[in-house]
């Protein structure tokens, strides 16, 4: 058969998918698996023996980060494709899942068709890509590309009070192998929108040109706990308002900046958390992002200022740490034009996108040309057991990733 009427087995593709999101399903049906657990571990060791299964050399890095490595009839740079399999704790299946599947499934089909590439090609599973767990999000990749100190992400402390290093250890994937092990010549991530463009529009294939800024703030609000029914409202310090104020602020600041600014508190937990007690304490998460980092920068600004002054009138101390700030990145101009070609070569209706989510090709994009594909997430929905995507998308996201891989391994 030539390569160009290769295409992937769909049916083969889902069984994998399948399989992964059976490990850490919970009773609602979503996939928790949270970096670093157990349920972490056995994602990975599934993932591992397949790799090994399909031939591929397996190598474990020092951040845990896992590669599949085909090789080429030349040694070298490698063409790289990957995403993540850790989840949020109410993940959906496809979530990174698809990314990594995806490219065991692409492999499979060259291995089936006895089809080499010049270049090698590298299935990457990236660690902690949520930052669910450890912040920040997509630590494994910033790690890799040099972006975070390694023992700087080793000592992280989770938001259960676990170390990352220990963890990491404790589930058998602190690997010797250094950072960055390949510098890829080309890297392609195949993801679901996780947003409700594609799926609005009907259409198949994002070719993502562009992500989005992020901006993660964590807001510790001390006050004073007290009795709820004797304190007057006038010597209240109560933290539990505060997060309450600065989750309107939050929505207020997204229409004050405007533009695509989004804004989430996801994340209240307040001591000590009990109906008859004014709130001691309070942790808050802030979530900002926007395409345009000046506006960003703006948002930032503003809700200092916000907290500065709610210091001030409520007589509370409020402290705050940044857990992750990551600039908008432009992705590779003539590898989303590549996959904009395949997907239409392939029959495929296609449109340039921008990401909403944050994605390991975001920091791959730092030492290696860098794009991404999308399929589409019915009725927008991620982060959430509904999370579904049509079966034929999959497929063919995963064709057009198949193919544009083998024009960038020539
Ligand atoms: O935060 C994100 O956008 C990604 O899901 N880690
Ligand atoms: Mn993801
Ligand atoms: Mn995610």
């Amino acid at each position: 058969m030539k390569a160009e009427q290769l295409r992937i087995n769909p049916a083969r593709l889902l069984d994998r998918l399948n399989q992964l999101a059976a490990i850490g399903r919970t009773e609602d049906g979503s996939c928790c698996r949270l970096a670093l657990t157990d349920e972490d571990k056995a994602g990975r060791d599934l993932v591992v023996r397949w790799m090994r299964e399909l031939g591929l050399e397996v190598r474990i890095d020092q951040a845990g980060n896992i590669f599949g490595l085909r090789r080429g009839t030349e040694d070298t740079d490698p063409v790289m494709t990957g995403s993540h399999i850790d989840t949020v704790r109410t993940g959906g299946r496809y979530d990174g899942c698809l990314g990594v599947l995806g490219g065991l499934e692409v492999v499979q089909t060259l291995a089936d068709a006895g089809l080499a590439t010049r270049r090698p090609l590298v299935v990457g599973a990236f660690t902690d890509e949520e930052g669910a767990r450890f912040h920040p999000d997509m630590a494994g990749s910033l790690v890799y590309v040099g972006g975070m100190p390694l023992e700087e992400l080793y000592a992280t402390r989770g938001i259960d009070g676990k170390i990352f290093r220990d963890e990491l250890e404790r589930i058998g994937y602190l690997g010797e192998a250094p950072l960055p092990l390949y510098r890829p010549h080309a890297y392609v991530e195949l993801h679901i929108e996780q947003g409700p463009v594609l799926d609005q529009e009907g259409i198949t294939i994002g070719a993502v040109e562009d992500l989005q800024g992020i901006s993660w703030t964590e807001v510790l609000v001390t006050g004073q706990s007290n009795h709820a029914g004797t304190t007057p409202m006038r010597m209240r310090h109560d933290a539990g308002y505060c997060a309450g104020a600065i989750a309107t602020f939050v929505r207020a600041l997204t229409k004050e900046i405007g533009g695509n600014q989004v804004g989430t508190v996801g994340s209240i937990t307040l001591h000590p958390n009990l109906t008859n007690v004014i709130a001691a304490r309070a942790r808050v998460t802030v979530d900002l992002r926007n395409t345009d980092d000046a506006s960003l920068a703006r948002a930032e600004q503003r809700l200092g200022e916000f907290l500065r002054q709610l210091a001030r009138e409520e007589g509370v101390k409020i402290e705050t740490h940044s857990l992750a700030r990551f600039a908008p990145v432009m992705f590779d101009e003539s590898i989303a034009a590549l996959i904009s070609r395949t997907a239409q070569r392939l029959g495929h209706s296609c449109r340039p996108m921008t990401s909403g989510a944050g994605h390991d090709a975001q920091m791959i994009a730092r030492i290696a040309p860098t794009a991404m594909i999308f399929v589409p997430s019915i009725r927008g929905i991620s982060h959430n057991p509904a999370e579904d995507t049509k079966p034929e998308h999959l497929a063919a996201g995963a064709d057009v990733l198949l193919h544009t891989l083998l024009e960038l391994a020539a």
